[in-house]
């Protein structure tokens, strides 16, 4: 161990470890503006400068190691009057909108000039201009916001993979943005929106479409339907300071009542939906010599992802639109017939906890009865936004249930909202289909869990069934990199976007970390847990569909509304 006093206080700690690390042990928090545990500790911002005495100079905390008989002051009046010089000079090329900014009150940058005591901007003179990127249905980047603390260029390329941001340009003119300045919709970005989950400011930021559903709710000509994503239900509490991963989906129900949907639905209902289409279609696969491994394509980040990279491999995909589509499709046609209403009458909101849904929403693909299947989606974020505008405090609401005929669902549907989850919900089905026996346990632990990469083989009376869920595309990468060079072992393969899956999705709340996302995942698997049905193929209104209206899994209807194909 290394021994070191901080502020004359005493610090035993392994080698290794970081001053900033080291300063958390004995309760010092020392501020920090681009720093990301394991992702960006690059000392950019010089925001955690801290006096290391025998040091010239003073040293960034958070990628200095501790040393034996280190002596490190974090609060001195050097250390606090550099570190409030490096936040004036932030400010002085920073626009001064606090007030109508999307992360007025949510801002790291904020937080710190209120922390700091910042009262007085010392240092005034030109300030950059930039002009806001709003190419893309998801995410608009605003550089003049940006302070080049790098946490979205390393997201974007060490979680994700994917690299489509990186320093352009040099001194005053830098700002992080996609090669030779292009819009994001040039290049290949995934919409995932985990740079926006990073970003300390508001220079990343979801496309706003709060004022389009307030347009439709506030449209009497409108039949404004909302479906709920099964991740939203462990987040949307945190805005109004409940814990990560507590289940308010009755408390949700109530609030979206309040807004004035005229219906409020589960999304999990088309998981289960979801898990018969593609259950169905991975038995016919493995049984007539299909495209295996089959992998799965309800997250649209992933899909954009595969087209990028891997276009090759798009067959594999299966041909189920993602849960949130094949909802739009039968509100605009099984509902609307049902009750008496024409699709264009039905305006269908979703709420997600991801951004590249509102680019799925908008893919040519998506439009199976000849208008939208869906018409508008909102993240977790700007619900949580719409609720505070309409004063509804949800933890305050009683609980409610969801509307009918949409609004029944498995624990398998709420499953779909973890890693891991789609996989288990399928493997729950194809094994009481193929083995015609009741599951033993419920519980698939292989594929539950943050890790990266899961693995799997199960035995379906005879058949062994070899299964991989990855989690943020870095690790999809690393099968379908796998899958490039040599014969695969996997019969299904399922990926989910981002870390987590869709619990740890770009239109979450924030903070948007490790720890939030396994405590929303342990919300995840108590919803689960606490379901009274735990099946999809045991959910009595997807049975009455297909008895209704779409015939069989993976049958003309099916086809025609609820499959598509993804063509390079
Ligand atoms: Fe997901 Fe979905 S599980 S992608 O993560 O499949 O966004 O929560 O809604 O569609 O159901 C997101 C979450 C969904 C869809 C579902 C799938």
């Amino acid at each position: 161990p290394v021994h070191l006093t901080i502020n004359d206080c005493k610090v035993t700690v392994p080698p290794g470890t970081t001053i900033l690390e080291a300063a958390q042990q004995i309760g010092i928090r020392i501020p920090t503006l681009c720093y990301l545990k394991e992702i960006n500790a690059i000392g950019a911002c010089r925001v955690c400068v801290v006096e290391v005495a025998g040091a010239k100079t003073l040293q960034a905390a958070c990628v200095t190691p501790v040393a034996e008989n280190m002596a490190v002051y974090t609060n001195n009046s050097r250390v606090r009057d550099a570190r409030r010089t490096v936040v004036e000079l932030i400010l002085s090329n920073h626009p001064e909108d606090c007030l109508t900014c999307v992360r007025n009150q949510n801002c790291e940058l904020q937080n710190l000039a209120a922390e700091l005591g910042l009262r007085q901007i010392h240092y005034q003179g030109a300030k950059t201009s930039f002009l806001p990127d709003t190419s893309t249905a998801a995410i608009v980047r605003d550089a003049n916001k940006c302070i080049l603390c790098r946490r979205c260029q390393s997201v974007c390329r060490q979680i994700q993979g994917v690299a489509a941001l990186a320093p352009m340009d040099r001194g005053f003119y830098s700002s992080i943005a996609p090669a030779l300045h292009q819009p994001l919709s040039n290049v290949a970005c995934t919409l995932c929106g985990q740079c926006v989950t990073v970003c300390p400011t508001g220079a990343l930021t979801e496309k706003d479409s709060t004022q389009d559903v307030w347009t439709a709710l506030s449209d009497r000509r409108k039949h404004v339907v909302v479906q709920v994503a099964p991740a939203v239900r462990v987040s949307i509490g945190e805005p109004f300071g409940l814990e990560p991963g507590t289940v308010a989906t009755g408390k949700l129900v109530a609030a979206l009542r309040r807004l004035g949907f005229a219906k409020v639905f589960d999304t999990d209902f088309t998981a289960d939906l979801t898990i018969l289409e593609e259950g169905s279609e991975l038995i016919d696969r493995i049984q007539k010599g299909g495209v295996l491994p089959m992998i799965t394509s309800c997250s649209p980040g992933w899909i954009k992802y595969v087209e990028h990279f891997y276009p090759e491999y798009l067959p594999h995909l299966s041909t189920c639109k993602s849960p949130q589509q094949m909802f739009g499709a039968l509100a605009k046609t099984y509902y609307a017939k049902k009750y008496g209403l024409s699709a264009e009458e039905i305006y269908v909101v979703s709420v997600m906890p991801c951004t590249a849904k509102k680019f799925e929403m908008g893919r040519p693909e998506m439009a199976a009865g000849g208008c939208r299947d869906v018409d508008a989606v909102l993240t977790t974020r700007e619900l949580g936004r719409m609720l505070k505008e309409c004063g509804i405090n949800l933890p305050e609401l009683p609980e409610e249930e969801y509307d009918l005929p949409f609004g029944i669902a498995s624990g398998a549907g709420v499953l779909f909202g973890a890693s891991g989850g789609v996989m288990e919900a399928a493997l729950r089905t194809v094994y009481e289909i193929i083995t015609e026996q009741e599951l033993p346990t419920l519980e698939f632990e292989a594929v539950r869990g943050l890790q990266g990469i899961k693995e799997a083989t199960v035995d379906l009376a005879g058949t062994r069934l070899n299964v991989a869920v990855a989690n943020g595309l870095a690790n999809a990468k690393i099968l379908m990199d796998q899958l490039r060079t040599g014969p695969s072992q996997y019969h299904f393969i399922e990926v989910m976007c981002c870390p987590g899956g869709c619990l740890g999705g770009g239109g979450q709340p924030l903070p948007n970390t490790a720890e939030t996302r396994q405590k929303r995942m342990a919300g995840i698997y108590t919803a689960d847990a606490q379901m009274p049905l735990r099946k999809s193929h045991e959910n009595p209104v997807v049975k009455q569909l297909y008895a209704e209206f779409l015939g069989y899994p993976l049958g003309h209807r099916s086809h025609r509304l609820l499959h598509t194909q993804y063509t390079p």
